[in-house]
Protein backbone atom coordinates (compact mmCIF):
# COMPACT_ATOMS: atom_id res chain seq x y z
CA UNK A 1 0.00 0.00 0.00
CA UNK A 2 0.94 3.69 -0.80
CA UNK A 3 -0.42 7.04 -0.63
CA UNK A 4 0.35 10.42 -2.05
CA UNK A 5 2.26 11.37 0.37
CA UNK A 6 4.37 8.66 0.96
CA UNK A 7 5.47 9.50 -2.29
CA UNK A 8 6.42 12.69 -1.21
CA UNK A 9 8.06 11.56 2.02
CA UNK A 10 10.30 9.13 -0.77
CA UNK A 11 11.14 12.27 -2.50
CA UNK A 12 9.10 10.25 -5.93
CA UNK A 13 7.12 13.31 -6.67
CA UNK A 14 8.01 17.05 -5.47
CA UNK A 15 6.85 19.13 -1.95
CA UNK A 16 8.27 21.87 -0.25
CA UNK A 17 9.66 19.75 2.13
CA UNK A 18 10.36 22.07 5.86
CA UNK A 19 11.25 19.45 8.15
CA UNK A 20 12.56 15.47 8.31
CA UNK A 21 13.58 13.03 10.69
CA UNK A 22 13.24 9.79 11.01
CA UNK A 23 9.84 9.40 11.96
CA UNK A 24 8.08 12.46 10.40
CA UNK A 25 7.93 14.37 7.05
CA UNK A 26 6.23 17.96 7.40
CA UNK A 27 5.74 20.09 3.97
CA UNK A 28 3.71 22.83 2.77
CA UNK A 29 -0.17 22.23 1.94
CA UNK A 30 -0.61 22.00 -1.91
CA UNK A 31 -3.82 24.14 -0.90
CA UNK A 32 -3.19 26.66 1.66
CA UNK A 33 -5.89 27.66 3.72
CA UNK A 34 -3.51 30.01 5.91
CA UNK A 35 -0.65 31.96 5.13
CA UNK A 36 1.34 28.88 7.04
CA UNK A 37 0.13 25.62 5.65
CA UNK A 38 1.88 22.78 6.44
CA UNK A 39 1.55 18.96 6.99
CA UNK A 40 3.30 16.96 9.56
CA UNK A 41 3.03 13.17 8.91
CA UNK A 42 4.28 10.21 9.76
CA UNK A 43 6.68 8.60 7.55
CA UNK A 44 5.83 5.16 8.26
CA UNK A 45 1.96 4.70 6.27
CA UNK A 46 -0.75 5.06 9.28
CA UNK A 47 -4.40 5.91 7.68
CA UNK A 48 -6.10 7.30 10.76
CA UNK A 49 -5.84 8.06 13.79
CA UNK A 50 -8.37 4.93 14.45
CA UNK A 51 -5.08 3.00 12.79
CA UNK A 52 -2.83 4.31 15.90
CA UNK A 53 -1.34 1.11 18.32
CA UNK A 54 0.65 1.60 21.40
CA UNK A 55 3.86 1.13 19.47
CA UNK A 56 2.58 4.40 17.53
CA UNK A 57 2.99 6.69 20.47
CA UNK A 58 6.30 7.83 19.88
CA UNK A 59 5.56 8.64 16.62
CA UNK A 60 2.32 10.31 17.26
CA UNK A 61 3.73 12.22 20.34
CA UNK A 62 6.53 13.40 18.11
CA UNK A 63 4.32 15.01 15.84
CA UNK A 64 3.42 17.29 17.83
CA UNK A 65 6.73 18.43 19.25
CA UNK A 66 7.75 18.81 15.45
CA UNK A 67 5.05 21.14 15.09
CA UNK A 68 6.24 23.12 18.37
CA UNK A 69 9.65 23.23 16.00
CA UNK A 70 7.98 24.14 13.03
CA UNK A 71 6.14 26.66 14.32
CA UNK A 72 9.46 28.76 15.98
CA UNK A 73 10.77 28.30 12.72
CA UNK A 74 8.04 30.02 10.57
CA UNK A 75 7.85 32.23 13.05
CA UNK A 76 4.32 32.06 13.90
CA UNK A 77 4.81 30.47 17.59
CA UNK A 78 4.10 33.78 19.92
CA UNK A 79 1.09 34.89 17.81
CA UNK A 80 -0.40 31.45 17.78
CA UNK A 81 -1.38 29.17 15.67
CA UNK A 82 -3.78 25.73 15.24
CA UNK A 83 -3.17 22.01 14.46
CA UNK A 84 -5.81 20.16 13.40
CA UNK A 85 -5.78 16.02 12.68
CA UNK A 86 -8.93 14.73 10.34
CA UNK A 87 -10.73 11.47 10.94
CA UNK A 88 -12.57 9.90 8.26
CA UNK A 89 -15.71 11.01 6.58
CA UNK A 90 -17.08 13.36 9.42
CA UNK A 91 -13.72 15.05 10.08
CA UNK A 92 -13.10 15.79 6.22
CA UNK A 93 -10.14 13.58 5.91
CA UNK A 94 -9.00 13.35 2.22
CA UNK A 95 -5.91 11.81 2.51
CA UNK A 96 -5.78 8.58 4.20
CA UNK A 97 -2.48 8.63 5.98
CA UNK A 98 -2.47 10.38 9.02
CA UNK A 99 -1.37 13.96 9.36
CA UNK A 100 -1.52 16.71 11.20
CA UNK A 101 -1.98 20.36 9.68
CA UNK A 102 -0.23 23.47 11.13
CA UNK A 103 -2.00 26.40 9.95
CA UNK A 104 -0.99 30.36 11.36
CA UNK A 105 0.27 33.62 9.79
CA UNK A 106 -3.41 35.31 10.60
CA UNK A 107 -6.14 34.91 12.94
CA UNK A 108 -7.66 31.79 12.22
CA UNK A 109 -11.26 32.41 12.94
CA UNK A 110 -14.14 30.10 15.32
CA UNK A 111 -12.85 26.72 15.09
CA UNK A 112 -15.96 25.33 13.15
CA UNK A 113 -18.70 26.55 11.23
CA UNK A 114 -21.51 25.91 13.97
CA UNK A 115 -25.42 24.66 12.91
P1 LIG B 1 -7.29 16.19 4.88
O1 LIG B 1 -8.59 16.75 4.44
O2 LIG B 1 -7.04 16.42 6.36
O3 LIG B 1 -7.09 14.76 4.46
O4 LIG B 1 -6.18 17.09 4.17
C1 LIG B 1 -5.43 16.68 3.07
C2 LIG B 1 -4.57 17.85 2.67
O5 LIG B 1 -3.55 17.37 1.81
C3 LIG B 1 -5.30 18.93 1.88
O6 LIG B 1 -5.26 20.16 2.63
C4 LIG B 1 -4.53 19.08 0.57
C5 LIG B 1 -3.23 18.33 0.86
N1 LIG B 1 -2.70 17.62 -0.28
C6 LIG B 1 -3.34 16.69 -1.03
N2 LIG B 1 -2.53 16.23 -2.01
C7 LIG B 1 -1.34 16.89 -1.85
C8 LIG B 1 -0.11 16.84 -2.56
O7 LIG B 1 0.09 16.09 -3.52
N3 LIG B 1 0.88 17.66 -2.12
C9 LIG B 1 0.72 18.49 -1.04
N4 LIG B 1 1.76 19.25 -0.70
N5 LIG B 1 -0.44 18.55 -0.36
C10 LIG B 1 -1.45 17.77 -0.76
Amino acid sequence: MTTIFAKIIRGEIPADIVYQDDLVTAFRDINPAAPTHILIVPNKIIPTVNDLTADDEKVAGHMLFVAKIIAEQEGIASDGYRLIINCNQHGGQEVFHLHMHLMGGRPLGPMIVRR
